[in-house]
């Protein structure tokens, strides 16, 4: 996919009057600042635009680091239940939006995905999708640019700041590129405060989360001469820190960060014999591959992967996929 279907896109706001965003089930600062962006942009283009969370009533799955963006009140504030377009955007499955959210996205007469995940179904009208990217709301911005870049305002453009600060790992995955600043240079031009949402977004910690967070690096396991580390979250640690598994967030980048580490892994507990897992990777190691190994997928160094099954064996499957693609490095 490349530029030429951001026409394709628009001639979709176009054509809409009522149009219902969606994000990703746990969504990030990327999901959150790109739908929040992209809702009150299309308003400001005089659009009945709405933001739907997963289970688009609650804004229980919205970190509480990232209620400070602008815009949040818009999020579930619509009574409708049909819409022109529906437009879901960082993400590429339709098992991302949420069983709660995606019979709503299927009320839209038209749909829109707006995505940059290497791993993906096609399953909208039209899909706007750049792998390269390093987040959805650089490609929400270059689509804004291209529509009306006059309908750009300093709310927009700090809900852009913060889905690209933090998705692109304040400027060090390896999925920066010279776009990516270019385009966080010109979002400084709104006069906003770059330095507060950097700070909150990828520095603050809640008091609970960084209980948690002690508890589980402590116990952190490591395999393959340190090469390996693996965190785990039980419910028990969620319940004793009152925590929940969306505070999980980021925490694996602690273990990721060790020099000797070149796949990390964190294991949450989110019910009964359920489990969400992420990977993170350095250098030629696929994280991808990994959570592609267990029906997931995302980004080459940063993947996930949901399974089902006794902690135990959860485990050992996991450790054996990824001492496989540690074994030649
Ligand atoms: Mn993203």
């Amino acid at each position: 996919m490349n530029n030429n279907n951001y026409s394709e896109a628009i001639a979709l706001f176009e054509g809409a009057e009522t149009i219902a965003v969606f994000m990703h089930i746990n969504p990030d600062p990327d999901c959150i600042g790109s739908a929040l962006a992209l809702a009150s942009f299309l308003r400001n283009k005089g659009k009945k635009a709405y933001v739907f969370t997963p289970d688009t009533k609650t804004i229980s799955m919205i970190p509480e680091r990232v209620k400070f963006l602008p815009n949040v009140s818009l999020l579930n504030k619509c009574d409708k239940r049909t819409f022109d377009l529906s437009v879901a955007v960082d993400l590429g499955e339709t098992g991302r939006i949420g069983d709660l959210a995606l019979p709503l996205f299927y009320k839209g007469e038209k749909s829109l995905v707006i995505d940059h995940h290497e791993t993906y179904s096609d399953f909208a009208d039209v899909t706007v999708r750049e792998e390269k990217a390093s987040s959805a709301a650089q490609i929400i911005y270059k689509i804004m640019c291209r529509y009306d870049k006059n309908a750009v305002d300093k709310d927009i453009a700090s809900l852009l700041y913060a889905g690209i600060v933090t998705d692109c790992g304040n400027f060090t995955f390896e999925s920066t590129s010279e776009e990516t600043f270019s385009i966080a240079a010109e979002l400084l031009t709104y006069d906003i405060d770059f330095s507060d949402i950097t700070r909150r977004l990828t520095k603050f910690i809640d008091y609970n989360v960084y209980r948690l967070k002690i508890r589980v690096l402590n116990e952190t396991r490591f395999f393959v001469d340190n090469k390996l580390a693996v965190i785990v979250f039980r419910q028990k640690d969620f319940l004793d820190t009152g925590t929940k598994e969306k505070d999980t967030d980021g925490i694996i980048n602690e273990v990721q960060n060790i020099t000797s580490v070149l796949l990390a892994i964190s294991i949450s507990e989110c019910g009964t014999d359920r489990f969400k897992v992420s990977f993170r990777s350095k250098g030629g190691v696929s994280a991808r591959a990994c959570a592609e190994a267990f029906g997931g997928g995302g980004h080459f160094n940063a993947s996930g992967c949901r399974l089902s099954g006794k902690f135990e064996d959860v485990f050992d499957s996991l450790l054996a996929v990824a001492k496989s693609k540690l074994q030649y490095v």
